[in-house]
């Protein structure tokens, strides 16, 4: 559901907000886990509305009506047994996609109707080992009324809407015609058309109404960072260059980091990443033959001296590979939705690898990334800072590079690789907790756990971009599931998803220790393996728009498909000690452990 509000006075503006907040009788955060409001423009607000997604996880799995079959089909075991659970029919059902990973198959699906999919009424489907189902998550819809599926508005009608309304041209990819479920309960028909408008970084997906030519609701692909900046000069030291050899992982990237197989570079533009400033044909190519890319940052000069850009392309390039490379060990394959040119025919869509746009001028103090449907490149723009002299370069930031990268791979596995899936005020919100989860996995080095700050070389401030450094200890950070309920910013939100990340971190390296080598070596039984597998296994569990609740119910089922369980005490421990426990409901806490624990 769309609320358009043309706010032109801030008179007007003033008036809008007071209606619509005391038109409503509950508090905003009721609204976290279905609702999102977005500012499109200085005068145009949007509210968008995704049906509620209902979890089941079912530990050691339940059977499906074609268990008994000899040979397993992922698709037809799904059709199979949402139709028995769901009791529903299989005309009402379209399979999106699926794929087996080393813990667990998943299959997506769409509700439909007259053979066209719902865009919003999807539901997912894991089974373990043993082909039993493991976890359902559903925001199928039983809908009062269902729209006539022959549009009635042309859709070139529908593209000059969306662009007048989104503030941007409708790109290449070809518009789709899809159901929306409204809040209503009611089914409208959409042209599905995406708005892009570069200079503004705005990347939308405008659902348009096919019969009455209203926008009724939007994708957001961009996920903006928006840091906490305190202008104050302090000396922190840098963290030293050094110059790696071969940081390649061949598993990951079987023809490295500059082929696809077909193509080969001397450049910072490969398989996984492209990595340029200003235009794609801007890369940095190597400082001497042997694909050596050693150029030596100038802390004393300007961002914009030739040597620092290079060096920002090359960093760039380097970080995203590497998050590549790690995130594809704990099982962000093609299959699984990520970003590569070339997927050597291991499944999924290819021609969509990262382009890193370093020290983009769009904007300053900041950096974002898109992350379109699966076949379509995830853009990561990094800006420069300007809060000391010279400025700094956030490509040189490894923590900020790692938090931007790792939005592509929540959005990309959460929901089947549609991009659509964290979208929600409170999915939005864990979508900037994962990503600074991932950055602090990247930073560890031992077993002792050190409380974790982001940021602090591009603001040039010990306390980083963040309110709190996330800790054990809740003194230095006191943040809890409730706090929640009055946040309404998805940083705010994430920051409390990354203190029980953070949380879950140190009570699984504390109960099993530390790997130095789990950036390449998945098998390992240590606490860092461990948390790095649940954080990815539970992103591809997880229902669409995942809440706090669904999120933590996904970790342990993940554990149960795994790791039989084993961490199952350890991690409600961990999840209750900030509030998360069995009996949080609505953004109250409770501390309660299941029994046995
Ligand atoms: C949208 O803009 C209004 C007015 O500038 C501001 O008060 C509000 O916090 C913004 N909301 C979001 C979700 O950014
Ligand atoms: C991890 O285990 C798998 C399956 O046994 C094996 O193929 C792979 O080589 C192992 N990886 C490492 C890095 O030891
Ligand atoms: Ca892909
Ligand atoms: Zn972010």
């Amino acid at each position: 559901m769309v609320h358009f509000n043309k706010f032109f006075t801030s008179v007007f503006l003033a008036i809008v907000y007071a209606s619509t907040t005391s038109a409503a009788p509950w508090p905003a955060n009721s609204k976290f886990g279905t609702h999102r409001v977005r500012n499109i423009s200085r005068d145009v607000q949007i509210e968008t509305f995704h049906p509620a997604s209902s979890y089941e996880t079912f530990g050691d799995g339940i059977d499906h009506p074609l268990s008994k079959r000899a040979e397993s089909n992922l698709k037809d075991d799904t059709i199979a047994f949402l139709e028995s659970h769901l009791k529903i029919s299989p005309s009402t059902i379209s399979y999106k996609s699926g794929y087996t990973a080393d813990a667990a198959s998943h299959a997506y699906v769409k509700q439909s109707h007259d053979g066209i999919p719902f865009a919003n009424a999807v539901a997912n489907v894991a089974f373990n080992k043993a082909n039993k189902v493991v976890a359902l998550g559903s925001s199928f819809i039983t809908p009062k009324s269902i729209a006539s599926s022959k549009p009635t508005v042309a859709l070139s009608d529908a593209i000059s809407t969306a662009e007048k309304a989104l503030n941007g041209k409708h790109n290449e990819i070809t518009p789709s015609l899809e159901y929306f479920a409204k809040e209503d309960s009611s089914a409208a028909l959409t042209h599905v058309i995406q708005i892009r408008n570069e200079e503004a970084g705005t990347w939308f997906e405008a659902f348009v109404d096919a019969h009455s030519g209203d926008v009724i609701s939007v994708t957001d692909f961009v996920a903006k960072a928006s840091y906490r900046v305190l202008p104050i000069q302090k000396e922190i030291l840098t963290q030293g260059f050094e110059t790696l050899t071969d940081p390649q992982d061949t598993v990951s990237s079987p023809n490295g980091w500059h082929s696809d197989g077909t193509t080969s570079t001397t450049t910072t533009a490969g398989n996984n990443v492209i990595a340029y400033k200003g235009t794609t044909s801007s890369t940095t190519s190597q400082s001497s033959t042997g694909l050596n890319f050693v150029y030596t940052q100038s802390p004393t000069t300007a961002p914009t001296t030739t040597v620092n850009i290079n060096a920002a392309r090359v960093n760039a390039f380097y970080v995203v590979n590497s998050i590549h490379d790690i995130s594809y060990r704990y099982g962000f394959t093609e299959a699984a939705f990520n970003f590569q040119t070339n997927n050597f025919g291991k499944g999924g869509k290819g021609n969509d690898r990262v382009t890193v746009s370093v020290q983009d001028s769009a904007g300053t103090d900041n950096a974002d990334f898109s992350t379109p449907p699966d076949g379509q490149s995830g853009a990561m723009r990094m800006f420069l800072w300007d809060l000391t002299s010279p400025g700094r370069d956030g490509a040189l930031e490894n923590d900020i590079v790692v938090h931007e990268n790792t939005h592509g791979i929540t959005n990309r596995m959460t929901g089947g690789g549609t991009g659509r899936c964290l979208q929600t005020t409170e999915a939005g919100g864990m979508g900037e907790g994962w990503s600074d989860a991932m950055a602090e996995w990247t930073e560890h080095t031992s077993a002792t756990i050190t409380d974790y700050v982001l940021g602090q070389y591009v603001t040039n401030d010990a306390a980083g971009i963040r309110t709190h450094p996330y800790s054990t200890s809740a003194t230095t950070n006191p943040l809890r599931y409730s706090s929640i309920k009055t946040l309404n910013e998805v940083h705010n939100i994430g920051e409390v998803w990354a203190n029980l990340l953070h949380n879950v971190y140190a009570a699984l390296v504390g109960a099993h220790g530390f790997s130095t080598t789990a950036r390449t070596n998945p098998n390992g039984t240590e606490g860092n393996v461990v948390f790095l597998h649940l954080f990815l296994d539970a992103l591809a569990l997880q229902p669409c728009n995942p809440t706090f609740l669904t999120a933590r119910d996904a970790w342990i089922q993940a554990d149960a498909n795994r790791y039989a369980g084993a961490n199952k005490c350890t991690l409600w421990k961990a999840f209750a000690s900030r509030g998360l426990g069995v009996n949080a409901a609505s953004h109250n806490d409770n501390t309660a452990v299941p029994s046995g624990c």
